[in-house]
């Protein structure tokens, strides 16, 4: 075993015998309740999914393994020069819930390069999209069209005893995610830049240096991809993506049918794919000002014209957030250091003073708040990737690790099929007594 699966299968030990006293000793308790607008209201904030790779407080926000994003990009280790940390650094971090050493780190990327070679067919698969896809639907199929290469499978079918799963599905994992960002930068080199085409990997680089330098793209879009995936990888285990991902994984398909399902489930306008919609939203508004600066009355009338057509003001409200994301702050702190100038980081910081009282007054939404997708296109499109509909493939990429990372302990934990009970209308009337 290399010495993460070490450290790993250790921690995996420990926590096995806190899982069997819980269920054996505690399995009867009640933690949570559930209303009937609960149950039609898309099962929101009902307590039932145990994970710990990370938790969402409301009004405080994400904390992977405990650790506050600040905290994660303060402690884990960095290139040298950089300021952002190595993303090999947050997956160790993300399955052991240990900040790893710079040792443990240079090791986990010798792991990643020497995994990440894309087998030809997945670039023919990619190829053989017409050029008009949208990237995630090819991300999509990319990623599907690796299943083939599952050690989980074929351990499977040789009779594996359930202790072991987890093991195939770390090894499957890594094999993954050291790809993940090769097959993005594939795609966008194959729909965006095709004149200058594909370069292969810089094998003296780490996971966010190579995909930058494979995107084209010159420093701080290194940092930048550092950023983009660590403070994307995960958002507990309820949002659509992970969520998707762990119950595709529960009926024991492996990472390549889970993962293809979690991007699918990001693709949608209400969850990863806003950060596009903001784009697009922001491309509208500007286009209506002629290029300016809108002043503030122009904003309020573009926000209200947006509510009352009926659409959402992408990039804002969250099911579970109660103040603004701190995923938008990081990027915000990011943008005032690199690009105060910058004429969109402008329009979203104006934004940021009119919209919340507008949601407020509007009276919907119970978070009136930024998400993190307020502000992530803004960053891309100041490097020069313009092209907003691959936002989403990078939200992807980071979203894997955390989505991975649960399986792998889903697995490890003998997590059941998921399977909730559902009712009947009638059933509900009678419940409440309505007939
Ligand atoms: N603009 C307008 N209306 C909104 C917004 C918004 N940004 N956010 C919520 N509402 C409406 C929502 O559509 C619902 O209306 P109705 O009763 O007519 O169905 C009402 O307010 C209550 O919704 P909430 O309970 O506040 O939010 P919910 O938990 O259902 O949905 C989102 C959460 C994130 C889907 C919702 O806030 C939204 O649509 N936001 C805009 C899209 C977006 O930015 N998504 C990205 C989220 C983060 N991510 O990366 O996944
Ligand atoms: C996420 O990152 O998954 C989104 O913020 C959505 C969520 O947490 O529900």
């Amino acid at each position: 075993m290399g010495a993460l699966k070490d450290k790993l299968y250790k921690k995996i030990q420990e926590h096995r015998a806190r899982t069997s006293e819980l269920i054996k000793n505690h399995g009867d308790k009640v933690i949570d309740q559930v209303t009937v607008a609960q149950a039609i209201g898309g099962m929101r904030g009902i307590k039932s999914l145990v994970t710990d790779i990370s938790y969402l407080d409301p009004f405080e926000g994400i904390r992977y393994r405990g650790f506050t994003l600040t905290e994660v990009l303060e402690k884990l280790p960095k290139p040298q020069g950089a300021e952002m940390p190595f993303v090999e650094g947050l997956y160790h971090l993300l399955l052991t819930g240990e900040i790893p050493t710079l040792k443990e780190v240079e090791e986990l990327m010798v792991t990643f390069r020497n995994r990440r070679v894309v087998p030809g067919y997945v670039c023919d698969v990619i190829d053989s999209f017409p050029s008009e896809s949208h990237p995630m639907a090819i991300l999509s199929a990319a990623v599907m069209s690796l299943q083939r290469e599952s050690h989980f499978n074929i351990k499977y079918k040789n009779g594996m005893g359930k202790m072991d799963y987890w093991d195939a599905t770390y090894e499957d994992s890594i094999n993954l995610l050291a790809k993940m960002p090769l097959i993005g930068a594939y795609i966008y080199n194959k729909l965006y830049n095709p004149e200058k085409g594909h370069k292969n990997p810089n094998p003296s680089l780490d996971l966010g240096g190579n995909f930058a330098y494979m995107m084209g793209k010159d420093a701080p879009y290194d940092d930048v991809s550092r950023m983009y995936f660590i403070i994307h990888a995960d958002h507990e285990s309820g949002n659509v993506s992970a969520h998707t991902g762990h119950l595709v994984a529960s009926s024991l398909s492996d990472v390549y049918y889970a993962s293809t399902a979690m991007i699918n489930g990001l693709a949608g306008p209400l969850h990863g794919l806003a950060n596009q919609e903001v784009l697009r939203w922001l491309q509208g508004l500007r286009d209506k000002t002629g290029g300016k600066l809108p002043s503030e009355e122009e904003m309020k009338k573009y926000v209200w014209d947006t509510l009352n057509s009926g659409q959402v003001i992408p990039g804002y409200g969250h099911a579970v957030l109660r103040k603004t994301d701190p995923r938008y702050s990081v990027q915000r702190e990011f943008c005032l250091k690199h690009m105060p100038d910058d004429e969109l980081f402008k329009y979203v910081d104006a934004l940021y003073k009119v919209v919340p009282d507008i949601l407020k007054e509007h009276g919907k939404a119970k978070n009136p708040w930024p998400n993190v997708d307020a502000q992530s296109g803004v960053v891309q499109w100041h490097y020069g990737v313009k092209e907003f509909d691959f936002y989403t493939v990078l939200f992807a990429i980071g979203r894997s690790m955390g989505v991975l990372a649960n399986i792998i302990w889903d697995r490890a934990l003998g997590y059941p099929l998921e399977r909730p009970k559902s009712i009947t209308t009638e059933m509900l009337e009678e419940m409440v007594k309505i007939k």
